[in-house]
């Protein structure tokens, strides 16, 4: 079987372990080729850092798949996460349409709110652009905040009630018709995972919640989905193996030096996550 090649269209944050600096190291080891769509490169990414530079890359990407299309150049997967404006999210869906197959699949991580507010530099009307490029995808990868500014329905901080993460799954799924996996779900203390909403059933692959919060753990938790996915994994499975290569990149973090906004090491577990898909 020849190798399986993924298209990562998210930005690059030259410091900050987030976006394109993890899913390229992360898909790579999976044994996936990761072929990038750079949307942006900023000096940092938005979170609790200032004064960060914002390059954007927005009228390089059709030039991109252009040159792709006539390359013949395609891929397995089309995995979205961080884009910079409303126009990109227009654009990248028109790319995707442009590359893809009949087999492709779409992964979108609509990467732009957490902790019930939008990230820096986005305005209110973003969630709508972002809704219609999840309507064109697969699988989606909301947080609980995403899945709230797709839908409409109000947020709230954990722990959550099943009847609460079983409406906005459902909502989310409706609206989007894509398979939904909401991250950010616990329902006590103790555990947090992801609820997984396929075929019209709701699982969860829950582990152990460590409370405290890192920067771009959304990013690596997607980056290792998509990895163990395109390893033949069922969606389930893979949100699990995502799951527990999330928590100990978080783990190995604690026990070294925490710092907030420099992302988690997860360049140590990586050979585990290998292990797992071998
Ligand atoms: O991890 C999501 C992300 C990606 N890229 C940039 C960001 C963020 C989150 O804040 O600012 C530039």
């Amino acid at each position: 079987m020849s190798q399986k090649r993924v298209v990562a269209v998210h930005d690059i944050s030259c410091f900050g372990k987030c976006s394109l600096t993890v899913a390229l190291p992360i898909l790579s080891a999976c044994g996936i080729e990761c072929s990038v769509i750079p949307t942006a490169v900023l000096s940092t990414h938005t979170g609790g850092f200032t004064g960060f530079t914002f390059r954007d890359l927005t009228e390089d990407i059709l030039p991109v798949a252009s040159h792709w299309r006539k390359e013949g150049i395609t891929a397995d997967v089309f995995y979205t996460g961080y884009l910079g404006s409303a126009e990109q999210t227009e654009i990248v869906k028109r790319t995707i349409e442009m590359l893809r197959t009949v087999e492709s699949k779409v992964i979108v991580d609509p990467a732009m709110a957490d902790f019930g507010r939008l990230y820096t530099g986005f305005d209110d009307e973003f969630p709508l652009s972002m809704l219609s490029l999840c309507q064109s995808a697969d699988i989606i990868v909301p947080n609980i905040t995403e899945a709230c500014l797709l839908t409409g329905m109000d947020y709230k901080e954990g722990p959550y009630t099943e009847e609460y993460i079983e409406t906005l799954i459902k909502r989310t799924a409706d609206i989007t018709g894509a398979d939904v996996v909401l991250t950010g779900v616990c329902f006590d203390e103790n555990r947090i995972g992801a609820a997984v909403y396929e075929n019209g059933e709701i699982k969860y692959a829950l582990t152990r919640r460590i409370p405290m919060f890192f920067h771009g753990t959304g990013d690596v938790f997607a980056s290792a989905m998509t990895g163990a996915l395109m390893n033949d994994r069922s969606l389930l499975s893979s949100v699990q193996i995502a799951a527990n290569f999330t928590k100990s990149a978080i783990e190995r973090t604690l026990e070294e030096n925490p710092e907030r906004e420099y992302g988690v090491n997860f360049e140590s577990v990586l050979p585990d996550l290998y292990k797992v898909l071998e």
